[in-house]
């Protein structure tokens, strides 16, 4: 039985670097009635309140910085309705993503968003950051299966956003307002969500590059060649290295190959998906790819997987890290990683890059080493101001998917200006005027 101190210590911090803010009190409610309660009794006592899911998040979403309530939402982990007739799942926000999937598998249904905590994070907390994953690439994120949320706002009402609806167009979509919202307007207590047919084959390769830049060109030549992968992750060779080094897993590379792209296809006859790749392979082949490995068996697709799964965790293992989550239309993302090294190279910086090429979202981990802390509160953080500015510079944004929390908040003026920022703080001020909810986080 884990101490009073170690139950403690769990609510005091999330995956976002070495946080830890201590909770004054940790709430596990059980009911939309419970969160109700709790939310009406602080906001007329003033106390903050801070929503929790798995506490998987990576920008300090979760973290009690002002003490105060953490209110977690595991003991809410019901799936409440498989409606098979509407492709629609009706669920609590405690429910763990892979649970989810692998409820559905029974039905023949398939829910896309598959983050890399996806064994571990809950429902709720994908609603609050829309997150995403490999799978988006071909099937969207969060927000893309979202139909309607039962939230309880911070004076205690309880209400449904929207309709169970696949359209929506009755006012403001408050749906969409609340996904991402970081749970600083309400705390999601059940959603429905769309979900879909699951496809019958999937066939995986990893295909190594002699160039990082010809891997990142790769990506968007599979797009205008016609292909749709339903996954297409880059990946640096140092990011294997560490997860085989986490998980034990087998990894050797060749010294030639600079990068990897982890890319699969989907669908419902094995024929069409292997034309897909087929397709695929020409393309690659005209980008410098050296090498593809096929996945031949179930085995050496779940050894695959797991490698790609763990490296965010295996980069930070024994690491003090910056995690950035810098994302850009695809087509620059050759200009967005060329960027970032020459940036990194000027700083005298390590970095480990990967994430989902195909929607132009990568993940750039910075590691301390043996930099000064001086150095480390200094000027890494000018370092990743210049790669924002050179992500909003290619129209793209400082996060894709880990949201910006605590630890991208002094970040935002390099997206939009200040009176956007009151815009958010206007709208935020609507839901919580005495700003209990989830304070100190996104501005
Ligand atoms: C991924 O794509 C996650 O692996 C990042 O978004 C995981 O940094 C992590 O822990
Ligand atoms: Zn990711």
């Amino acid at each position: 039985m884990d101490s009073q101190h170690e139950l403690f210590d769990r609510y005091a911090h999330d995956h976002t670097e070495d946080l830890h803010f201590n909770p004054d009190i940790v709430l596990l409610p059980e009911t939309k009635e419970q969160i109700s309660d709790i939310l009406r009794y602080c906001n007329q006592a003033c106390i903050a309140v801070t929503p929790r899911g798995a506490g998987t998040g990576l920008s300090g979403g979760a973290l009690p910085i002002y003490g105060g309530v953490v209110l977690s939402v595991e003991r809410m982990n019901a799936i409440q309705h498989i409606d098979r007739d509407n492709f629609q799942v009706t669920l609590q926000p405690g429910v763990i993503n892979e649970a989810l999937q692998q409820a559905l598998t029974a039905y023949d249904l398939f829910y896309p968003p598959d983050p890399a905590s996806k064994g571990s994070c809950m429902m709720g907390g994908n609603i609050a950051h829309s997150s995403g994953g490999p799978k988006a690439v071909k099937y969207g994120t969060t927000r893309d299966y979202v139909l309607n949320l039962e939230v309880v706002l911070p004076d205690g009402r309880i209400m449904w956003t929207g309709a169970d609806t696949l359209k929506y167009s009755s006012g403001y979509n408050l749906t969409h307002l609340m996904i991402g919202s970081e749970g600083t307007l309400g705390i999601v207590s059940s959603m429905v969500l769309r979900v879909m047919p699951l496809p019958k084959y999937q066939i995986l390769l990893l295909a190594s590059f002699d160039s990082a830049e010809q891997a990142c060109r790769a990506v968007n030549a599979l797009f205008l060649a016609g292909q749709t992968p339903s996954v297409c992750e880059f990946v640096e060779p140092l990011a294997f290295e560490l997860s085989s080094n986490l998980t034990g897993i087998p990894f050797t590379h060749d010294a030639a190959v600079k990068a990897y792209l982890l890319i699969e296809a989907d669908g419902f006859e094995l024929s069409e998906v292997e034309k897909s790749i087929e397709a695929m392979y020409a393309v690659l082949d005209a980008h410098g790819c050296i090498n593809v490995l096929m996945a031949d068996s179930e085995d050496k697709k779940n050894q695959f997987w797991r490698l790609r799964r763990s490296i965010g965790e295996a980069t930070k293992k024994g690491n003090v890290y910056k995690e950035e989550d810098t994302v850009v239309p695809r087509a620059s993302l050759p200009a967005l990683y060329h960027g970032v090294k020459a940036i990194a190279g000027r700083y005298g910086l390590r970095t480990v890059c990967y994430g989902h090429a195909g929607d132009g979202n990568l993940h750039v981990n910075i590691l301390k080493d043996q930099l000064t802390d001086s150095y480390w509160n200094h000027e890494v953080k000018e370092a990743i101001r210049e790669i924002f500015q050179l992500c909003y510079s290619l129209k793209g944004t400082i996060s894709g998917e880990h949201g910006i929390g605590l630890v991208q908040k002094e970040y935002m003026p390099i997206v939009m200006p200040e009176w956007q920022l009151e815009l958010m703080r206007g709208i935020k001020q609507v839901f919580d005027p005495r700003g209990i909810l989830n304070p100190g986080k996104i501005f």
